[in-house]
């Protein structure tokens, strides 16, 4: 392990004066820090094991040095990420970029840096080596019955991996659609991912949930199987209570109304799962909270609220993970400020003034509904984060102790300048 306890506490101990001061101005002003701090500390983001290496786009990859090439070592980054932040207990795997191949072992490991395995993910959005029939015109609405069969026990094997892990829960995102007008009739390509996804339902274990990914395009660029969110929630109704949809930040149109989405599903019962990215125009997977912080914040508001009222645990009872594309930044220091941008958002959104802004609702006082919302979200609530993390054992400056310690130059001195991540 290249972070130790004595190391972080070597961090905190020289910035802990600075620390106590800016957290007992913003503490001595709010009621329930104590709360807060505890939900923070009680709250986890799985980390996808395809986020730790350095991402590309269609026309080049740029890569870092010091990648992590197996999945010991892609475990180790994460161990790596959740000693610094204490924030990162999970690590979610995508079959088959990753298989275990001695599942025990694997999970030991994992347990070693407090890690659980988070959904298990299933990929027939391409062609793996040998593999018999070509996902080209899709896996679960494909026209071909073996092609969908193949898709089929795909998931399953999936299933059975995640198992093993003790993962509880499967994503299935489909990249199915269609290119060109007239390329695919949209009823029996529902049909068939129906039928298809009705056989995986069917597969799962009695405490096991699927969550439904939907996109609104790309790979396909004319029709997405799965392209919105009542799509989703068509499948999702229609397999049955252990079927939910899963919203990725980036996965809409432009300009979508994500927040009400989220709300609205929650209310249906039928929210599974979240992947957090940001995005400028569209699938963009950069860094969460660096485009639009105050989105993100409305997010977690309609996500608290929904979540209270239902009197649900926030942090077990729906599936957190980033999923996002490292394309310049070192893969490990974006994962860090995105994990930051995930608490800040989630604490803001608990210093919400739930009663007020009811209030201002029932009696139609737009104004102040807009100062409830803006007074959480223009409070800084960086140290109470900051505390959360101390409370808990981790750095209070995961990024700035990163740095000192010079984490990214001694993985490549293990693993080699050349040394890229498998799976991207
Ligand atoms: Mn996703």
């Amino acid at each position: 392990m290249l972070i130790n306890v004595q190391t972080i506490a070597a961090h905190n101990e020289a910035r802990l004066s600075a620390h106590t001061r800016r957290f007992s101005s913003i503490a001595g002003e709010l009621t329930g820090v104590d709360t807060i701090i505890e939900k923070l500390i009680d709250f986890q983001i799985a980390i996808p094991s395809w986020a730790l290496g350095t991402g590309g786009t269609r026309f080049g990859r740029f890569s870092g040095g010091g990648e992590p090439g197996t999945l010991e070592e892609k475990i180790a980054d994460v161990g790596l990420l959740h000693a610094l932040n204490r924030s990162s207990g999970a690590i979610s795997l995508h079959i088959p970029w990753d298989i275990p191949s001695d599942a025990k072992k694997i999970k030991e490991l994992a347990a070693a840096y407090g890690l659980r395995f988070d959904a298990v993910n299933s990929n027939t959005f391409q062609d793996q080596p040998g593999q018999k029939l070509s996902y080209k015109f899709g896996s679960l609405q494909h026209v071909n019955r073996a092609v969908r069969q193949q898709a089929i026990a795909h998931n399953k094997e999936v299933i059975r991996h995640g198992v093993e892990l003790g993962s509880q829960s499967l994503t299935v995102w489909l990249s199915d659609g269609s290119s060109f007008p007239g390329q695919l009739n949209f009823r029996k390509a529902f049909e068939n991912t129906l039928e298809g996804l009705r056989e995986i339902y069917a597969a799962l274990p009695a405490d096991w949930k699927i969550f439904v990914e939907y996109k609104a395009f790309e790979p396909n660029f004319y029709s997405m199987t799965v392209g919105d969110w009542g799509q989703s929630l068509l499948y999702a109704n229609k397999l049955g209570d252990k079927a939910y949809t899963l919203v990725d930040l980036g996965h809409h149109l432009p300009n979508a109304n994500i927040q009400q989405i989220v709300a609205l599903l929650l209310n249906e019962k039928k929210l599974g799962g979240f992947h957090f990215n940001d995005s400028k125009y569209g699938d963009d997977d950069l860094t969460v909270g660096s485009i639009d912080p105050y989105q993100l914040f409305l997010i977690f508001n309609e996500l608290v609220e929904g979540m209270d009222v239902r009197s649900m645990n926030h942090a077990r009872d729906l599936g957190w993970m980033i999923d996002a594309s490292h394309n310049i930044k070192d893969p490990l220091e974006d994962l860090l400020q995105s994990v930051e941008a995930i608490m800040i958002a989630y604490a803001q959104a608990l210093l919400v003034d739930t009663r007020a802004l009811q209030d201002a609702q029932e009696n139609n006082d737009v104004a102040t509904a807009q100062e409830i919302l803006q007074q959480a979200y223009r409070t800084d609530v960086r140290p109470i984060v900051a505390e959360a993390r101390l409370r808990s054992g981790a750095a209070l400056a995961p990024l700035e102790l990163f740095r000192e310690q010079k984490i990214r130059e001694r993985l490549i001195q293990q693993r080699g300048e050349q040394h890229k991540a498998t799976g991207l």
